[in-house]
């Protein structure tokens, strides 16, 4: 009787080691473990923001935004094994910044997480480095034809003087109503 206890706790114990051989390791979570700039980094403005993680990413979306609020990613960004690249719009003025990212994981899980830089010796002054400063730094530097190049800045800074104009619209006509 105790040797038949015995074996089938020797049995137990054997199948127990079995499943944990067998066992895929645990699915969890990849995790974020190289950033540029670097966390609570102070650099000159970045062109890019790059994350590295501990396994191939999909999914990816990184925010960059200012201390009040502005946006300053420039497109989409893309996840190549496990590094997500993001572009900086224009040269971003001094100051600190939050970089918001979240990706999906091997296991199928999101993860998201942020962190914050510091930018300084930036000749880009507050409020220059909105949108038409990128194509014309790209314009500038002869990927697409001359015409082209000034037709797209025109393009841009007609939509940002409708957006600003609607938002400006927007602002006066909210705050008014608020006041009654
Ligand atoms: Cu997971």
């Amino acid at each position: 009787m105790s040797r038949a206890v015995r074996r089938a706790a020797a049995g137990l114990a054997a199948a127990g080691a079995a499943l944990a051989l067998t066992a895929p390791p645990a699915s969890a979570h990849t995790s974020l473990t190289a950033t540029d700039p670097a966390a609570n980094a102070t650099i000159a403005p970045p062109a890019q923001i790059v994350l590295t993680y501990a396994d191939p990413v999909q999914l990816p979306q990184v925010v960059l935004t200012d201390a009040e609020g502005g946006r300053h990613e420039a497109g989409k960004a893309q996840a190549v094994d496990n590094k997500v690249t993001e572009a900086v719009k224009g040269t971003l003025p001094n100051g600190v910044y939050t970089v918001g990212w979240r990706v999906v994981s091997p296991d199928g899980h999101p993860i998201s997480g942020t962190y914050k830089f510091t930018v300084t010796g930036s000749t880009g002054a507050a409020g220059t480095g909105g949108p038409a400063s990128a194509p014309a730094a790209k314009a500038a530097d002869g990927g697409s034809g001359g015409s082209g190049g000034w037709l797209w800045i025109g393009l841009i800074a007609a939509v940002v003087v409708v957006a600003g104009g609607g938002f400006a619209w927007y602002r006066r006509t909210s705050g008014a109503s608020a006041q009654k």
